[in-house]
């Protein structure tokens, strides 16, 4: 497969754009200080963001009596598959 470099170069852009607004999303959401930079305690936020949402994910899944924890028995009770450690295909997180 070939690509001309018009097309090769619309799709930079579009990567491009792409990236530009997934980075405007982030800093509107976690920049806290709004400085336009988001520092490492800035992204700490962003982390435990990520994690609430696959720990919810899990949750929401095999916590059957919905106390907050997930026995082994409740593991075993729900039939298994990857969807609840990747709550997002493709990875990342959304708001
Ligand atoms: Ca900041
Ligand atoms: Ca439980």
């Amino acid at each position: 497969m070939t690509y001309e470099n018009d097309t090769s170069d619309e799709l930079i852009a579009a990567a491009e754009a792409l990236a530009n607004d997934l980075q405007e999303r982030l800093l509107a959401k976690y920049d806290a200080n709004q400085d336009g930079v988001i520092s490492a305690e800035e992204s700490l936020a962003v982390q435990q963001a990520i994690v609430d949402a696959k720990t919810a994910a899990i949750l929401a899944k095999f916590d059957l009596d919905h106390d907050g924890n997930v026995t082994s028995t409740e593991i075993s009770t729900v039939p298994q598959n990857e969807d609840a450690f990747h709550p997002y295909p493709g990875g990342g997180f959304r708001r």
